[in-house]
């Protein structure tokens, strides 16, 4: 499809957008709701949270430059959690951001590490990464439209109410975890340093599953490990003709369980 020229125009306008979104709570499948890390009232936070603290998430994103360190793991200056979410391997948790705005397509994309002993007093440095999803472009449906570039996974979350239900893999050993979630936002990634990350964090307790063999999450990489600056997917521009995507960063778990979002 030709585009007119005035698309050399949109990727300024859309950075002016200051928006962005943090998780602002998590579901268990029973109805538990455990609360993310508002970094808006750091005073007054319980000091009980699944979530780990960082610098003003959802407000700053993590740039590729930073993709080289220890930042991208959890966002800026990360702390762990000092308590976890109680879950079981097949469980779906509803992980649900405050707003996603629509210009900010991209992956969505969640991990899981293993902790040595107990997530709260983890070390992000040494953390391993396993992808256990991950979804990116989708189609073109909607790409003549402003922004442009057809349906993303953002779109998938933002058609959700601004959620994704993440999926405990059903063969995962029981242990403690830390699941990683975020978003890569793609509308300025056609420039060098453009793409934005919002990574977050949170520690989950996984019990004995009761289905078949457990597997070991094995084959992680460190967080600094997981993207680089000129990575296919990272340094990309979405706002054309796009017809394939690359999703950045490890390939998924082979004992991940495939699941669909509602309106995907
Ligand atoms: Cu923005």
């Amino acid at each position: 499809m030709r585009l007119p020229a005035t698309t050399l125009l949109i990727p300024f306008l859309l950075r002016t957008a200051s928006a962005h979104g943090r998780i602002t709570n998590v579901t268990t499948p029973t109805g538990t709701i455990y609360q993310g890390w508002d970094p808006a009232h750091p005073q007054t936070q319980p000091q009980d949270l699944i979530a780990w603290r960082a610098a003003n998430l959802g407000n700053i994103f993590v740039p590729p430059s930073q993709f080289n360190t220890s930042h991208i793991t959890c966002h800026f200056n990360a702390t762990p959690g000092a308590v976890y979410i109680p879950t079981v391997p097949g469980d779906v948790l509803k992980v649900q951001w405050n707003e996603w705005p629509a210009s900010h397509k991209g992956p969505v994309l969640t991990y899981l590490a293993a902790c040595p002993g107990s997530c709260a007093k983890s070390d992000k440095e040494t953390l391993a990464w396993v992808k256990i999803d991950e979804v990116g472009w989708l189609n073109s449906s909607g790409a003549d439209v402003l922004p442009l570039g057809g349906t993303w996974a953002t779109d998938v979350l933002r058609a959700n109410g601004a959620s994704w239900m993440v999926k405990v893999p059903e063969a995962l050993e029981e242990g403690s975890y830390v699941l990683r979630h975020e978003i890569i936002a793609l509308h300025v990634a056609e420039e060098v340093d453009g793409a934005q990350a919002y990574p977050q964090c949170m520690n989950l307790k996984v019990a004995k599953g009761t289905g078949g063999e457990a597997k070991k999450l094995e084959g992680g990489v460190v967080g600094e490990k997981l993207y680089g600056i000129r990575d296919k997917g990272v340094l990309v521009n979405i706002h054309g003709n796009v017809t394939e995507y690359e999703i950045p960063g490890p390939k998924v778990w082979e004992y991940a369980t495939e699941f669909k979002q509602p309106s995907e």
